[in-house]
C-alpha cells in the first residue's frame, strides 16, 4: 500500500482511468468528445492525462515528463450528478477553475467561468468512490 502522509498537499488521493469529456472551457460550452483519461486527484488538484503511466502499476503519476491534458483547482469547485447532461450511466459533473499555481490562497469566486467536465465509469462503485473522494477534498478545501 502507498504511504499515507495526509499533510502532504501532493499526496495522491486517487488515480485511475475514467471516461471523460470537457463540456465547457472558460465558461464557453464545448462539443462533447468522450474518451478515456487517466485521472489523478492530489492535493487541491484534479489532473487529466491522455494515457496511464506505462510502467509499474504503483506509478501513480502520468508518464515522466508527460504534460497533463488538463488540470483544475478543486478550491471552490462544484460537483453534481451528470444525469441531466448525458445519456450515459454513472456520470459526475465537475465545475472548477483551471489550476493556476501562482494564484494567491483564499476563497475563490464560484461564479468565475471555469472548466466543466463529465466523468463516467461503467462501474458504479468506481464512480461513487470518485464522487466521495472529490467531495471530501472539496469540503476540506472549503474549510481551509
Ligand atoms: O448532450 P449531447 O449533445 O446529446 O451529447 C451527445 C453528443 O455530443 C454526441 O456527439 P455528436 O452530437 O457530435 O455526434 C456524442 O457522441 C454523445 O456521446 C453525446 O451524448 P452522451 O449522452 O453520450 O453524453
Amino acid at each position: 500500500p502507498l504511504p499515507q502522509v495526509l499533510d502532504d498537499p501532493h499526496e495522491v488521493e486517487r488515480s485511475g482511468m475514467l471516461n471523460m469529456t470537457k463540456i465547457a472551457q472558460g465558461g464557453r460550452k464545448l462539443r462533447k468528445n468522450w474518451g478515456p483519461s487517466w485521472v489523478v486527484l492530489a492535493g487541491n488538484s484534479l489532473v487529466f492525462y491522455r494515457e496511464p503511466p506505462p510502467t509499474a502499476p504503483c506509478t501513480i503519476w502520468g508518464p515522466a515528463g508527460s504534460r497533463p491534458e488538463s488540470s483544475v483547482d478543486l478550491r471552490g469547485a462544484a460537483l453534481a450528478h451528470g444525469r441531466q447532461l448525458s445519456s450515459r450511466r454513472n456520470v459526475l459533473h465537475v465545475s472548477a477553475l483551471p489550476l493556476i499555481p501562482e494564484a494567491p490562497p483564499g476563497p475563490r469566486i464560484r461564479t468565475v467561468p471555469g472548466h466543466e467536465f463529465l466523468l463516467q465509469s461503467d462501474q458504479e462503485a468506481e464512480l461513487r468512490a470518485w464522487h466521495c473522494a472529490l467531495r471530501a477534498v472539496i469540503e476540506r478545501l472549503d474549510r481551509e
